[in-house]
């Protein structure tokens, strides 16, 4: 596959939406033009009935932890196969709003499902395939909300306590020093110093990786 997927993972209201507009900034200033947007999930027809199911329930029937995590897999997959390694064999570039990271921080520790049960699960589904790069935009739980609320009313997931959040976020900062293809954004910063951090960290991988 020639094309890259990169993608963007952080906590409601960590910035998501300006850092993906900033990297497509970044990549079309380098000749970087056709690109391709996901978001998880969701981005087929059915992983979107997926995440509304996983978003708002169903009344009456309570959503358990498990299958709420093999929704997220069942989305993920569908995904995979049918919009993203077709957009990387056509040497694509696909930005992502979450991915797999997600996964890990919200159902590993924010729900504390059984992590081996996830990680069996990982390697089934995902068979190794991985981003290129993941943009981790690091957070407080409490300003995220905070930043998040003047939307109005909260989603399933964005219902529950403060330290489900402070949990998922110690979990996202644990795996990305683990892992030299994360790099960790202080989203807390004014709008103009996160893009001007995004930019930075984005050029050093494009050069490091040979691409520009
Ligand atoms: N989920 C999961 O549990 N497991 C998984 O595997 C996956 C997902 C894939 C998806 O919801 C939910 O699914 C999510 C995780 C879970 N749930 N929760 N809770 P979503 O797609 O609807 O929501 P989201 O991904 O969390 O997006 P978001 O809430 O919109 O966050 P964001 O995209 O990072 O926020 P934003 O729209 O870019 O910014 C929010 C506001 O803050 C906006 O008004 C901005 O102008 C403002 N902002 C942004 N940056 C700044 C700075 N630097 N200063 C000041 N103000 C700022």
């Amino acid at each position: 596959m020639s094309g890259k997927f990169i993608v963007i993972e952080g906590l409601e209201g960590a910035g998501k939406t300006t850092a993906i507009t900033t990297i497509s900034h970044i990549l079309n200033k380098k000749n970087i033009t056709d690109l391709v947007y996901t978001r998880e999930p969701g981005g087929t027809p059915i992983a979107e009935t997926l995440r509304n199911i996983i978003k708002h329930g169903l009344a009456d029937e309570p959503l358990t932890n498990k299958a709420e995590l093999l929704m997220f897999y069942a989305a993920r997959i569908q995904l995979i196969e049918n919009v993203i390694k077709p957009a990387l064999q056509a040497n694509k570039w696909v930005i992502g709003d979450r991915h797999d990271l997600s996964t890990q921080a919200y159902q590993g520790a924010g729900r504390q499902n059984d992590l081996m049960f996830i990680s069996t699960l990982k390697q089934s589904v995902l068979d190794g395939f991985k981003p290129d790069l993941t943009i981790y935009m690091d957070i407080s739980p409490e300003l995220g909300l905070k930043r998040v609320k003047a939307r109005g009313e909260f989603d399933r997931i964005e219902q529950e306590s403060l330290t489900f959040f402070e949990r998922i976020r110690e979990r996202y900062l644990e795996l990305a020093s683990q892992d030299s293809s994360i790099i960790t954004i202080d989203a807390s910063q004014p709008l103009e110093s996160v893009k001007l951090s995004i930019e930075k960290a984005l050029n050093t991988w494009l050069m490091e990786n040979g691409i520009a």
